[in-house]
């Protein structure tokens, strides 16, 4: 089970069913539902309820590996590899459906753009007017450039045609990236594989990423991974995000979850999900999990007081529970009350007292044991979300005191 945004509709609901149903007045229930959305669902709509289908758009000379490319992301066979691609452009759009996922991507095939354009010749005006309506028909989040290293090294053209199309573009290119592929042509007979058993492939690899940075003319970067900087290059540019070496052929392909990683961090919240999704990236759903911690964490700060004093209206345990069963929901489960009694049995006894002394603190807050200090109800707010994430996605029973240390040193620095 993925995140299905349907379950999400109605937020509100979820926090009158987590919120005790007991609670004190009506009045106070619809405060406290009334708060907890302004605070808190917007931030999840944006990724989940306004969440669409990320648009890849791929262009490259005939034989560079867009087809292979496309398989690759989408991890099964949807473009035609090694097929005959027209010398003018027809581009080719892929609904690409991952049903078990409730995602979907959208991925257009330029074909033919290079191939439409006459060896030092002008970009034919076709050229150009059949890009620019694939722009505006597919608006596409990012587009991805793939070049061999042959063709890197037989000159400037295809930068040039690159460089000029974004001039003849009403409202310029989309970003861009590299894409890189092809590097085992590198490979010398017997030679090790992958790159990272092989520093002389490496070497070469990080020369053709040079000479490519080089001719963009991009003076900053960073290499994506410092221990191999052969994986590729983030440039601090905002029309090329960067350049990414790959190989495409067969499986097992080589670095195609760094483009994959790169996708996440540079498409839009709306189409993270899907893309995240699709990929069955973990790692990605983690991070929305832990943003929801910290968001939830910072929300408790600014709960009104006369909530809070009124031990009827369990405001933070409301909070807690929303936290768990979001965080539940990014892990793949079902999104429902369910969990949240889960972890709460699953959990020590420790678990028990974090979610029971957060509420009590809380009052007590304002009753003036611990005066003005609302951190202590912050922080415990995050170490039972991280508690709740490593519950989830590790499948691991911590502490919530665990995370302490952790809770101050991200909040004050501490
Ligand atoms: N050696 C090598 N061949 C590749 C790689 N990626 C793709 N190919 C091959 O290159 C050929 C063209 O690939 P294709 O994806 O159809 O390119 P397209 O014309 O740009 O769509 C096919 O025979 C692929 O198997 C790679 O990384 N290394
Ligand atoms: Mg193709």
């Amino acid at each position: 089970m993925a995140v299905n945004p349907d379950q999400y509709e109605d937020l509100s609901d979820l926090f009158k069913d987590l919120i005790d149903p007991s609670i004190g007045s009506k009045e106070d229930a619809e405060t406290v539902v009334e708060y907890c959305e302004d605070l808190l669902i917007d931030d999840v709509s944006e990724i989940i309820l306004e969440s669409r289908s990320p648009k890849l758009y791929v262009f490259g000379r005939s034989g560079a590996g867009k087809s292979s490319l496309i398989n690759a992301l989408a991890n099964r066979q949807v473009a035609d590899v090694g097929a005959f691609e027209p010398t003018t452009v027809s581009s080719s759009a892929y609904e690409i459906p991952f049903p078990d996922r409730n995602a979907t991507w959208e991925v257009v095939d330029s074909r033919g753009l290079f191939e439409s354009v006459p060896a030092d010749g002008e970009i034919p005006v076709e050229t150009v007017e059949k890009l620019e309506a694939d722009l505006v028909e597919h608006n596409p989040d990012i587009l991805l450039h793939v070049m061999t290293p042959e063709q890197v090294r037989a000159g400037k053209d295809d930068f040039h045609v690159v460089e000029k199309l974004d001039n003849s573009i009403i409202g310029g290119l989309p970003p861009r990236v590299m894409c890189l592929n092809k590097v085992d042509t590198f490979l010398t007979p017997g030679g090790d594989w992958p790159p990272g058993r092989n520093t002389t492939l490496q070497q070469q690899i990080t020369e053709m990423l040079a000479l490519v940075t080089n001719i963009l003319s991009v003076s900053d970067y960073c290499e994506y991974d410092e221990d191999e900087p052969a994986r590729g290059r983030i440039y601090d540019s905002d029309e090329i995000i960067g350049a990414f070496p790959t190989y495409l052929k067969e499986e097992p392909y080589w670095n195609i979850t760094t483009l994959a990683e790169i996708f996440c961090e540079y498409l839009p919240d709306e189409a993270v999900l899907q893309f995240a999704q699709a990929q069955r990236r973990e790692r990605i759903m983690r991070r929305l999990a832990r943003k929801q911690t910290i968001a939830v964490a910072n929300a408790v700060n600014h709960i009104p007081r006369k909530l809070i004093v009124n031990p009827n209206v369990p405001i933070v345990t409301g909070f807690e529970s929303y936290l768990i069963a979001l965080i539940a929901s990014f892990s793949g489960r079902e999104l429902s009350a369910d969990a949240v009694d889960e972890f709460i049995d699953t959990g020590s006894m420790s678990v028990r007292n974090m979610l029971s002394t957060t509420s009590r603190v809380a009052v007590d807050t304002l009753t003036g044991v611990f005066k003005e200090d609302v951190s202590y109800i912050r922080n415990n707010m995050y170490c039972v979300g991280r508690a709740a994430e490593v519950y989830f996605f590790d499948d691991e029973v911590v502490e919530p005191e665990e995370f302490m240390s952790e809770a101050k040193a991200y909040f004050t620095g501490e």
